[in-house]
């Protein structure tokens, strides 16, 4: 049988907003039949170091992710900001260093500490990931080959030259729209060049706002639902997704409806992920914020 380990990271030192701790809580209120290996916590004090208490999240969730990863098939880890993947992706590099990464994102979180225009450790956990920089992450393997984006539309000028540089396989969100089967068909053909097993990693900015309102930035000219869900599902059908991340989740900035909302778009595009569906079971949108969640929770320290 299959067994599926679940993660939450509460964390959001990747960015300035408050709230994307928040969506573990949420996302389990809609889920089930997982094994749970708790959330991870940081905590803000006035006087730390947002970045060194971002990795000190990201560390922590690697350790635990490739405890996950050793004793099950397949891992989704709830984020959090999208910091954390280096984490989480390190933890797959860990397991197959072959695995190929497919990242779903309006950004290319490929930015280095010298071309970042902010600092914001979320732009950069794939230039983690490849070893641009240095980083406290065991795994930073990743072959620029092995990456492939799809939705982005918001680039910075040094992420430009290092995907062009790399020449690191991309679909925006134009492509997508000029034509969505040329854009299916290159995806497809990528997936058909190797049989490594793919980590999945979405952030909820690659949707379009009117989609998906509770996330820290909204990027114009997103990806509808559907135009995403016709990714996962030619990903699912052509390659063996083994884990997934959810990340930029954020109830906080945005009404209850809105929320309501984005979680439904939100499966809409994981559903087609086979493991990812029998999570969701029968269980359909209680998207309250949830009161009394428990769950064991695993301190960053
Ligand atoms: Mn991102």
């Amino acid at each position: 049988m299959v067994t599926t380990a679940l993660i939450g990271v509460c964390s959001g030192f990747g960015q300035k907003r408050q709230g994307v701790d928040l969506a573990p809580q949420l996302m389990r209120t809609q889920l089930q039949h997982f094994e749970d290996y708790g959330d991870i916590h940081e905590f803000h004090t006035q006087h730390s170091d947002r970045n060194k208490r971002a990795w000190n999240v990201i560390t922590k969730l690697e350790e635990r992710a490739t405890q996950a990863l050793a004793a099950n098939e397949t891992l989704l880890t709830i984020g959090g900001d999208h910091s954390i993947a280096a984490g989480s992706i390190s933890a797959t590099l860990g397991k197959y260093p072959g695995a190929r990464v497919v990242y779903m994102d309006a950004h290319g979180d490929i930015n280095t500490p010298e071309t970042s225009p902010t600092g914001n450790l979320h732009g950069m956990p794939l230039a983690a990931l490849l070893n641009l920089f240095t980083s406290p992450i065991k795994n930073a393997k990743l072959k620029p080959e092995n990456l492939f984006f799809i939705g982005v539309r918001d680039l910075d000028e040094g992420e430009k030259k290092i995907i062009r540089d790399l020449n690191i396989n991309l679909i925006s969100a134009k492509d997508v729209r000029a034509n969505r089967k040329a854009a299916l068909a290159k995806f497809r053909s990528w997936l058909r060049e190797s049989d490594e097993p793919v980590h999945f990693s979405l952030d909820v900015d690659a949707l379009d706002p009117a989609s998906a309102k509770a996330t820290g930035i909204h990027v114009e000219d997103g990806l509808t639902p559907a135009e995403a869900k016709s990714f996962t599902r030619t990903l699912q059908k052509e390659a063996r997704v083994i884990a997934v991340d959810l990340v930029e989740l954020n109830p906080a900035v945005a009404t209850p409806d809105e929320t309501k909302r984005t979680l439904k778009s939100i499966q809409t595009i994981l559903k087609e992920i086979h493991f990812v569906k029998k999570l969701y079971g029968r269980r359909w949108f209680r998207a309250q914020r949830p009161k009394n969640v428990t769950s064991r929770r695993v301190f960053a320290t």
